[in-house]
């Protein structure tokens, strides 16, 4: 039976070896959240990246550029953060390089597994299907913030866990801890999530709509997978063969 781990920052991965593993890399609030919504609402590919220039420099490949910092849309980028900003069909065929705070940060640092899944509560069952066709053993790898634990990322780690827990065995506690948690929260993941940092610095923005949203569950069933330094929709391809 493939195992399930959970990983709860991006700076524990030298804890981890990532070989022949598949990855979810997370950022429920709202990095992967958005990415799910991107590829629902047709775009074709996007390039995570790590640093704001680097993300600029995509424009000139005709890729619409999209960035946040500290929760805030970069200035001179033709996109932000929030998936709302993705919903008005300017993303449909279009490729797109993002980069945020902490969400593209832990899908580049997981480029050393077999496979690597954006998995968000939007897009959750699409994911827990995947990996059990893969039947390769899992680590959700949370964003978090800035190199610290999150609720939000840890709930969707949790939700996944209660998904394959049939054909996953809990490789370690923090598998189980996040189940536990998300058992906890699961009637009213917003009432739950009220205190965590991320959604009080959010508020702060006055997102309140975005924070709602990427609470959904199961909402897409695209599965926005990395290829070859990007990400695609593996839904879609398997449409296309
Ligand atoms: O940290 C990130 O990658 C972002 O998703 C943070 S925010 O939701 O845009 O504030």
């Amino acid at each position: 039976m493939p195992s399930i781990d959970v990983c709860f920052s991006p700076e524990l991965l030298h804890l981890y070896n990532l070989k022949g593993k598949a990855v979810v890399a997370v950022d429920i609030l709202r990095a992967t959240s958005t990415m799910v919504t991107a590829f629902a609402e047709g775009a074709a590919q996007i390039f995570p990246v790590m640093e704001l220039e680097e993300c600029r420099d995509f424009a000139r490949q005709g890729c619409l550029t999209a960035a946040e910092r500290n929760g805030i849309k970069a200035e001179g980028f033709d996109l932000g953060n929030s998936p709302f900003a993705y919903m008005d069909g300017s993303v449909q065929g279009r490729d797109i390089a993002i980069t945020t705070t902490n969400g593209t940060r832990a899908i580049r640092l997981s480029e050393a597994a077999e496979e690597i899944v954006v998995g968000a509560f939007l897009n959750l069952q699409a994911v827990a299907d995947h990996l059990a066709e893969l039947g390769l053993d899992v680590l959700v790898v949370c964003a978090g913030w800035k190199g610290q634990f999150n609720l939000e990322d840890t709930l969707f780690a949790g939700a996944l866990v209660e998904r394959l827990q049939e054909k996953f065995s809990k490789e370690n506690d923090s598998a189980l801890a996040a189940l536990y948690l998300y058992q906890t929260a699961k009637a009213d993941l917003l009432g739950f999530l009220r205190q965590s940092s991320h959604v009080r610095r959010l508020e702060h923005l006055e997102i309140h709509k975005d924070i709602a949203f990427c609470l959904r569950h199961d909402v897409y069933s695209v599965l926005p997978v990395w290829r070859d330094g990007r990400l695609v929709d593996l839904k879609v391809k398997e449409l296309e063969s």
